[in-house]
């Protein structure tokens, strides 16, 4: 297994606290009234999108679900498109037009995120297949919740993609919740790992709060994708800090739970690791006030810029003769 320099993981502590303190910063302007539309927030999974993202090549692609700022972040987009498209503006990374639930970026392997629950699975697996009809070297990752593993696209998605030895990294952030259902309401199996054996791929549980240990499940799971044997079905185990969207308190959760979750914090305790390892503190607090700065900015920049110009209303949304997109 590839041993991470250590650019690697201060890299990867700086995209998880861009997630955490971008996400934290939208929850305080959102309960202030001035981001526009909902938001699905990711705080608490951080660990997964970017321990699965720094496996990836550039050119490898994601797909992401309706709480995809994370995945976004971890997979390479810059702040600012994705902040000019929460507030809908003619900067955000699709013109204004998606808002949060389809944040997009090709250039660094984003595809367009996708709110239908369980759909993107299907796509990532067809995705795949592309790549390895072309003979092209490169990996799909779908990253779906717990509530996804119930669709029937799951089921159809996965076994394509098994039946093809498509190269594609399925990834479950079993975060406890669909909306309000806890999973043991909806899912009689302990682990959504088990059911990988139904499609003949290898299934993984991993500890969703812990950076490394997703890091080492995916690096296995993209070297077997990368050489021909296919699929991996990878089960995070995770916890949804925030209600399922901004309207959602959260109130059907046991606080005890959500305080258990949060002692396992994945950032102060990737934090702890890299201390022990010798990284110094400055170079830790450098980070996070560089973070703090480029979470300001991108809002600044969002809160400032155009609107999109009316006469752009119908670009790209119905194909265009001639253009290939
Ligand atoms: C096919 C479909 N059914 C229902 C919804 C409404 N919906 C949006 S998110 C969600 C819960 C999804 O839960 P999960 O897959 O566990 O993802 P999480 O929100 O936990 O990240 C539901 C039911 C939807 N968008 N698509």
């Amino acid at each position: 297994m590839k041993k991470l320099a250590n650019s690697k993981l201060l890299e990867m502590y700086r995209l998880m606290v861009t997630i955490r303190q971008f996400e934290d910063y939208l929850y305080q302007l959102f309960l202030q009234g001035r981001v526009p539309g909902t938001l699905h927030q990711y705080q608490g999974q951080e660990a997964v999108a970017v321990g699965v993202c720094a496996a990836l090549n550039k050119d490898d692609i994601i797909f992401s679900t309706h709480r995809p700022v994370g995945h976004a972040i971890a997979k390479g987009m810059q702040l600012d498109p994705i902040a000019a498209e929460l507030w809908g503006k003619a900067t955000g990374c699709a013109g204004g037009k998606s808002g949060q639930m389809h944040l997009t970026d090709i250039e660094v392997g984003m595809m367009p995120s996708n709110a239908i629950v369980g759909a993107n699975i299907p796509i990532a697996a067809g995705a795949a297949l592309g790549f390895s009809l072309r003979g092209e070297v490169r990996v799909a990752v779908s990253f779906f919740g717990d509530g996804a593993a119930n669709i029937g696209a799951f089921h159809e998605g996965i076994n394509l993609a098994a039946v093809k030895n498509a190269p594609v990294v399925f990834v479950c952030e079993n975060n406890q919740f669909a909306a309000s259902t806890h999973i043991s309401l909806a899912t009689k199996i302990e682990n959504i790992a088990d059911r990988a054996a139904g499609y003949g791929i290898p299934g993984v549980i991993v500890d969703g709060m812990d950076v490394l240990e997703v890091n080492q499940a995916a690096q296995t799971a993209v070297e077997r994708a990368r050489s021909g044997d296919g699929p991996t079905l990878i089960e995070a185990k995770t916890y949804r800090y925030k209600g399922h969207s901004r309207g959602d308190p959260g109130k059907y959760r046991d606080p005890h739970e959500l305080s258990r979750w949060q002692a396992r914090d994945p950032i102060p305790s990737f934090r702890e690791k890299l201390l022990s390892q010798g990284i110094e503190e400055k170079v830790l607090a450098e980070i996070d006030a560089g973070v703090d700065e480029s979470v300001k900015a991108a809002v600044q920049h969002a809160e400032s810029a155009p609107e999109p110009d009316p006469t752009e209303t119908y670009t790209h949304v119905y194909a265009q003769s001639g253009s290939k997109r």
